[in-house]
Order: C-alpha cells, then sequence, then structure tokens
C-alpha cells in the first residue's frame, strides 16, 4: 500500500464509515469497485430512461429528440411499458425461483433423498397445507411435508384457475383482481407470457402490458416469493427476534472468516452448522486459528441473521468492501446481486471465491456446485478450504465498527407480540393506528445502490419517519442499512415521536422492525392483509395509512415487488435514481394516477429522502383522512444539525 494521500470525498459515496476506510484501501491499491466504476461509467440516459428498445435488429431504436417512434412504428409509451413489464418478468423468475428450489428441498427431504436434514416449523408446515386446502389431521409430517411441497411445486406449473394462495387476499382485492383479469394462473405461465407480450409485435398499448406487469408480479408476491418464505420457514423455523450485530466489525482478526453471501439459505444454514463441528474446530486450531466466524451479506445475510443470529457484515454495496479487508478466508457466493467485479477484487487478497449454485458462475471463481442430495458434503468442503486458506493470510484491516440489532419479526411473531400467545391478534395496532399514536405504518424496503449515497437515503427516510410517528418495518438490504446505523435496537426509541414511543414501550417493540429477506416482502403483505382483516381500518389493503418504499433501489426485483405492492392496494415511493420510464410522461402519470384508479396503489419516483418522507406522509394522512380517522399532526422537519448527525 502506498503513502500516497487520496483526496477523494468518500463522503460523497457513503454515509458508512467503514466504507470510507475501505474505500481509501481500495484507492491506494489501485482497486477498482463498484464505487469507483458507477464514478467512471455514465449511466446512458435513454435507456435508463426506457426509451431504448432493442427487441429486434430493425434498431436498437433510441426514442429522443424528435424520434416519437421506433422503426416498426412502437410509440414511446409503448416501448417504456415493454422495458418495465420485461424487468419485472426478470425480478419475479429470480424471486419465484427462488421458491420453487425450496420447494425441491422440501420434496427431497419427505421422500428421504437428504440426510440428517429435519423440518424446523411442524405448526408453521400444518398452517401452510391449510392454505392450500390441505387436511393436516392424522398426518404424519414426511406425509404433509411430500403434499405441501407438491402443492407448491404444482403452482409453478399451473396452466389454468388461480393460485392457491389467492384468497389469502382481502375478499375486496380477490374481487378486483378478477374482474379486471389479473388473477395469477400459474407461476411460470405468468412469467413466460409477460416474456411473449413483450416481444416485437406483440402487446402494443402501454395499459394492457402493464396489466401484464401486475399479474407477473402478483404470480410471484401472492404466489413465488409467499412460498418461498412459507417453505422456508417450514424447513428452517419461523423467525422471532434474534439479537446479533452488523457492519464489517463483525469478521474477527484471529478467525477464520467465512461469508455467506447471495439468496438461498441451504448451502449457509449447513455451512453454519458444519463451523460447530469439532473436527473442524480442531483444523482451526491446527492452523494457528481461535476458531471459524461466519458472517453474511445481502439477503443470505438476513435469513441467516433471523434464523441463527448470524451477524450480516453489509448490505449489497458492502460486499467487495469486506473482500478490502484482507481477514476473509472464503466468500461462497449463489444467485442473485452478486457482482462480478468480487473476483477481480478477491484475486488481490488470498480470499477464497466459490461458486455453489449450478445456476450461476460467479466471475473466475471457483465452483463447488451443490448436490442438493448431499449438501452437508459441499458444506464441509467449503468450510475445510476456508480453514486451510488460513496461513495465507497477510496485512488485515477490519474497521472496529459495528452496531448492536435486534432482527425476525415475523408477521407471526408480530401478532404474537401484540396479543400473546393464546389472543395473538393485530387489534392494538389497528387501534393505536386509529386513535393516532400510530400515524400509519411504512415498509422501507430494497437495496442500496452506488447512484446514490450508500445508506443516506434508508437512513434519512426511516429516521425522520419514526419522528413523525410512522411505524416501520424493513426488508432486505434497507434492514442491513438500517442495522449498520443503530436502528434496529430498542433504544431507537429515542428517536421516535412521543405517542409512537409510547406504544412501543408499552408493547415492549423497537419502532423499526426487521421482516426478513426480499423475498420476505410477502410477509408485509400477510400483514397488511391481516390489518385489514381485524378491522377499524377499511376491508382492503387499499386504503390503509401505509406507504411502501425503496429509497435506494437498483434490482429489477424491486421493480417486480413495487408492482405486486402497487397491484395489492399500497401506494409506493422509489428514491434515488430517476422513474424507468421518464421518457414516456403518459406512462409514468398513468403508474401514479391510472393506477390509482385502478388498483388503489401507485408508484412514484422521487429522488430526495425529505421528498419521499413529505410525500409518505401526504399519502398517510389522505389516508386517514378518508378513514375518518385524521387528527391533525405537526410534521417534525428535519434541520441541518439533525442531518448532518446522520453522517455517522
Ligand atoms: Ni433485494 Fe436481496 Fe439487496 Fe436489493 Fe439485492 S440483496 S433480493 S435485490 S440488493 S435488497
Amino acid at each position: 500500500m502506498s503513502d500516497e494521500k487520496t483526496t477523494t470525498d468518500y463522503s460523497e459515496m457513503s454515509i458508512d464509515p467503514t466504507a470510507a476506510e475501505m474505500l481509501k484501501i481500495a484507492e491506494e491499491c489501485e482497486i477498482e469497485t463498484v464505487f469507483s466504476r458507477s464514478r467512471e461509467i455514465k449511466p446512458c440516459s435513454t435507456g435508463a430512461t426506457g426509451g431504448c428498445c432493442k427487441l429486434c435488429a430493425m434498431g436498437p431504436c433510441r426514442l429522443i429528440g424528435k424520434y416519437e417512434r421506433g422503426v416498426c412504428g412502437a410509440t414511446r409509451d409503448t416501448i417504456a411499458a415493454r422495458n418495465f413489464v420485461r424487468q419485472v418478468a426478470a425480478g419475479a423468475a429470480a424471486h419465484s425461483d427462488h421458491g420453487r428450489d425450496v420447494a425441491l428441498t422440501l420434496q427431497a427431504i419427505a421422500k428421504g433423498e437428504i440426510e440428517d436434514v429435519a423440518i424446523a416449523d411442524v405448526v408453521k408446515l400444518a398452517k401452510v397445507a391449510g392454505y392450500m386446502g390441505i387436511e393436516a389431521a392424522g398426518k404424519d409430517v414426511n406425509t404433509l411435508t411430500l403434499e405441501v411441497a407438491e402443492c407448491a411445486l404444482a403452482q409453478y406449473g399451473q396452466q389454468t384457475g388461480e393460485l392457491v394462495y389467492i384468497p389469502r387476499a382481502p375478499v375486496k382485492r380477490q374481487e378486483l383482481w378478477r374482474k379486471l383479469g389479473v388473477v395469477p394462473r400459474g407461476i411460470d405461465r405468468e412469467i413466460v407470457e409477460a416474456m411473449h407480450r413483450t416481444a416485437a409485435g406483440t402487446d402494443q398499448n402501454y395499459q394492457s402490458l402493464l396489466d401484464g406487469a401486475v399479474k407477473c408480479a402478483l404470480a410471484s408476491g401472492w404466489g413465488g416469493s409467499m412460498l418461498a418464505t412459507d417453505l422456508q420457514d417450514i424447513l428452517y423455523g419461523t423467525p422471532s427476534p434474534v439479537r446479533s450485530s452488523a457492519n464489517l466489525g463483525v469478521l474477527s482478526e484471529d478467525k477464520v472468516n467465512i461469508l455467506i453471501h447471495g439468496h438461498e439459505p441451504l448451502l449457509a444454514s449447513m455451512i453454519i452448522d458444519a463451523t460447530q463441528e469439532p473436527e473442524m474446530l480442531t483444523l482451526a486450531e491446527s492452523v494457528g486459528a481461535k476458531g471459524i466466524n461466519i458472517a453474511g451479506i445481502c439477503c443470505t445475510a438476513n435469513e441467516s441473521l433471523m434464523r441463527k443470529g448470524v451477524p450480516p457484515a453489509g448490505n449489497m454495496l458492502h460486499q467487495e468492501l469486506a473482500l478490502l479487508t484482507g481477514a476473509v478466508e472464503l466468500m461462497v457466493v449463489d444467485v442473485q446481486c452478486i457482482f462480478q467485479g468480487l473476483s477481480e477484487v478477491a484475486t488481490h487478497f488470498h480470499t477464497k471465491l466459490i461458486s455453489s449454485s449450478p445456476k450461476a458462475c460467479v466471475g473466475d471463481s471457483e465452483r463447488i456446485v451443490v448436490d442438493e442430495h448431499h449438501p452437508r458434503d459441499a458444506a464441509r468442503a467449503i468450510v475445510r478450504a476456508a480453514v486451510e486458506n488460513f496461513p495465507n493470510r497477510k496485512d488485515v484491516h477490519i474497521p472496529k465498527v459495528s452496531e448492536p440489532l435486534v432482527a425476525g419479526f415475523s408477521h407471526e411473531y408480530i401478532r404474537y407480540m401484540l396479543g400473546g400467545k393464546m389472543r395473538a391478534s393485530l387489534n392494538p395496532l389497528n387501534e393505536n393506528i386509529v386513535n393516532g399514536k400510530i400515524r400509519g405504518a411504512a415498509a422501507v424496503v430494497g437495496c442500496s445502490s452506488p447512484r446514490a449515497v450508500q445508506d443516506y437515503a434508508v437512513v434519512n427516510v426511516v429516521r425522520e419517519l419514526i419522528a413523525n410517528n410512522v411505524l416501520v418495518v424493513v426488508t432486505g438490504c434497507a434492514a442491513i442499512t438500517s442495522g449498520k446505523h443503530g436502528l434496529l435496537t430498542p433504544e431507537t426509541m429515542a428517536f421516535a415521536g412521543e405517542s409512537l414511543r409510547e406504544v412501543c414501550e408499552t408493547v415492549g417493540i423497537p419502532p423499526v422492525l426487521h421482516m426478513g429477506s426480499c423475498v420476505d416482502n410477502s410477509r408485509i403483505l400477510t400483514l397488511l392483509a391481516d390489518v385489514a382483516a381485524t378491522g377499524g381500518l377499511g376491508d382492503d389493503i387499499a386504503g390503509l395509512p401505509a406507504v411502501a418504499l425503496a429509497p435506494e433501489w437498483y434490482s429489477e426485483k424491486a421493480l417486480e415487488i413495487a408492482t405486486y405492492a402497487v397491484a395489492s392496494g399500497a401506494h409506493v415511493i422509489f428514491g434515488g435514481v430517476g422513474s424507468p420510464v421518464e421518457n414516456s410522461p403518459v406512462v409514468k402519470d398513468y403508474m401514479i394516477d391510472g393506477w390509482t384508479e385502478r388498483y388503489g396503489g401507485s408508484l412514484r419516483f422521487i429522488k430526495e429522502p425529505q421528498d419521499m418522507v413529505a410525500a409518505t406522509l401526504d399519502l398517510i394522512d389522505n389516508a386517514r383522512k378518508a378513514l375518518k380517522i385524521d387528527v391533525a399532526q405537526e410534521r417534525v422537519l428535519f434541520d441541518m444539525d439533525m442531518r448532518r448527525e446522520l453522517s455517522v
């Protein structure tokens, strides 16, 4: 490392002090990262706004300036909508394929094809069987597991009818979906249809195209994603509160560090178990390590945190930064949100990068493709490889920063927490919304993006919302961001508005609740449907004083989540970068006004955190007014001192 001082202002890239520390090292060692590349490469303004059509070889057609139509005659509206549908289809495919893999694992366990793995939550198994209309009484666990897994798998190939989870939505919502013809028939069918509709020369009406996006997104939200959540709960246990800590400081100076990164928890859970085996611990001791430390990145981090208390080392933008510590013996990745740049960063250190999924070979990583029938063998091989790599460590630089957190608020636990074991209920939540102590609820979800200042928008939005008495739930990378900045502890009550604080103190909950990974946004759908069913706040998700926000989105999966949330009746606000349909003012407006009229929900793109908060409070207050439960409340405005304090 050179002694030369860099002059880069890292606070323009992240408000996390560990990022500044690591980016300085990267710059001094001339190692590229997503942060440096995003400064070099300017986004293509035509592509970013949905104005480029590259569906056929007559183009690509860039609809900018005087061009209103592509070579085939397609309009700006058609092209923007078509690009959006394809993004939604890719997101739905990723989340739903994740659910399929969990169903296949469950099926293999039930058939005895995977050794020594047991079902962790038989109560949830019976509950899910109930949703599927499968009689649980009198059946042994294996028989019931097999029936549930096979029903789940059938959802993918189903050609007609409705997905089995549709009746979990409020009755009014189901009727609306049927009336509009957007009830998903089968998961794979809707994703294929979205791709077909958008093939050159097929669907050409933006409203019809966007209904296609809705049907496809609903197939994930109330299908593939919801199945992933439910089946993972059956397999690994339904989350309940667990203590841990977050940020790069969770890496260990004297133990073997293994990072689990990606989305699917099967291998990660086996690796966690393998690190406890006496044989591995003895091996670690023999190479001079004081044990084996495991930490997570992205949604594998969330899954492992909620069920096993594994600390997250960081959100999506931390994946390269973690390797820059020089302290990671091995990072194992599976699918989604994994940067190809990781393998280049790894070459500067002793870190082994292992791809484990048959679907994804990441960069120049080594591949240990997991045989799904013998995952423990792969897990042991990975832990062994990490331990054997420990003596190759050179300089280590671990930032001494981590924050304590509490995670694991599944919707089941929220009901239990509010009503007790015998009377699990959401009544106290609804009552406190009706009496105005809780002004409303917000889900702050989604990614972190190098096109925004890492963590700035999420932290600002979360803090400002709770200061305005809005209860916040978080998932995905936004949940890890909240954890890194100390917002997932009961002490966060200190930042909450007076009446929200009073409720949180009475019930004994933090004002920011970690509800899981990105597929677990389906938990939020279930919670909203339950809130509507509990009474006092209307009879549908549309009209609830609740808003969803993704302040730093980057992924197609985020657009798919937004679309199923809108179709379920929620208002959604995305931040950081502009609208992916900006090139068509018609489509952009339709996603606000047209979707509100059609679905009772809307999708807005608002760049600045303070504007996102203002829009959220307006939407919440309007909903309260419509429900006739409006109590005038002052808005707490953050001044510059309060904002500066956020910059840690
Ligand atoms: Ni969601 Fe999870 Fe993170 Fe965004 Fe990526 S890890 S699936 S897409 S970046 S929250």
